[in-house]
């Protein structure tokens, strides 16, 4: 599969924030923890070169919290400011207003040099769709002001969010960028849900989903689907079929995901999985690590 979503919206959105990029005084980055590198989009990189940066690690709660301290880790050896957050838990959040004014201490130095005063801090959050911008930015302030969902593209357009009277955040679209180098940047990001679902095989994202599991996290799987190793190597003796589809067809036996006639519907298997790793109900996994 040839992993690719860069619809209109995108390309108009990346023109509004190099429109806005003057206005602000920092870029808040938020990408996934448990995709930490492919969760960064390069044209985010280059739209902050120059201005306050800071990058959240979101989703901790869904991540390997052993995996997420390494990435804090080789973050901050490579001079990155970075926190690691759960969006939905506002205690969480309330240390990140501190680091944002820290790392925008050089302006507010200028300002008062300059005889400006209590002129807000303004943050452009950027990140890729469905990271949880919007999210952060409603726990941040407190309010509802920003639309959420769980699924990417929500935010459409642009929106300033007030943090009482000395911030200003600016809520931007999820973007993607035209085209993936490496194609595993754009399977790890299908799989947390970044892309369109609707341009993706759900079988074959499955089938991946599977393989990194059983590496990373070896009975995970068997586990949540209640059947034994043993049984992955019959179906795969009598059917003839690769392990992948084996697994699924295991998964699709046990949750009795059936197509008339009783055939395994792998098709279901594989978007129960998906899902099921999407909500983190298969425990909290990291796709990548340092
Ligand atoms: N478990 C968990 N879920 C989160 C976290 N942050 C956000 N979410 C969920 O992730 C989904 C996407 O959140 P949004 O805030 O709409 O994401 P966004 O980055 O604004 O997405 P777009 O506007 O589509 O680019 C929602 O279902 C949120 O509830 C988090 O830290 N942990
Ligand atoms: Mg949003």
């Amino acid at each position: 599969m040839n992993y690719q979503w860069y619809p209109g919206h995108m390309t108009k959105a990346i023109r509004m924030m190099q429109e806005n990029i003057k206005l602000v005084d920092i870029i808040i980055e938020l990408t996934d923890a448990r995709i930490p590198l492919s969760g960064r989009n390069p044209d985010i990189d280059e739209l902050g070169k120059g201005k306050a940066r800071l990058v959240l690690l979101n989703k901790t709660d869904m991540a390997d919290p052993a995996v997420t301290k390494q990435w804090i880790e080789y973050f901050e050896n490579k001079g990155v400011t970075v926190v690691d957050i759960n969006s939905k838990q506002s205690k969480d959040i309330k240390t990140v207003k501190d680091k944002i004014v820290l790392a925008c201490k050089d302006k507010i130095e200028r300002d008062k040099k300059r005889g400006i005063k209590n002129r807000p801090i303004r943050a452009m959050v950027a990140g890729i769709p469905n990271v949880g911008k919007s999210t952060f930015i409603n726990h941040l302030t407190g309010k509802s002001a920003a639309k959420t969902g769980n699924k990417p593209g929500v935010t459409k357009g642009k929106q300033w969010i007030m943090l009482g009277n000395n911030m200003q955040l600016l809520d931007t679209p999820g973007i993607l960028w035209p085209k993936f180098e490496d194609q595993e940047v754009g399977l790890h990001l299908a799989l947390i849900g970044s892309m369109n679902d609707e341009n993706l095989d759900t079988g074959e994202l499955a089938v991946e989903l599977i393989k990194i599991l059983n590496k990373d996290y070896e009975s995970v799987i068997t586990e949540k689907y209640a059947f034994s190793k043993s049984r992955v190597e019959e179906i795969i003796d009598k059917e003839g079929i690769p392990e992948g589809a084996a697994y699924l067809t295991a998964i699709a036996e046990s949750r009795k995901c059936l197509l008339p006639g009783g055939k395994p519907d792998l098709q279901r298997a594989a978007g129960l999985i998906i899902d099921d790793f999407r909500n983190a109900r298969l425990g909290r996994i990291s796709i990548e690590r340092p």
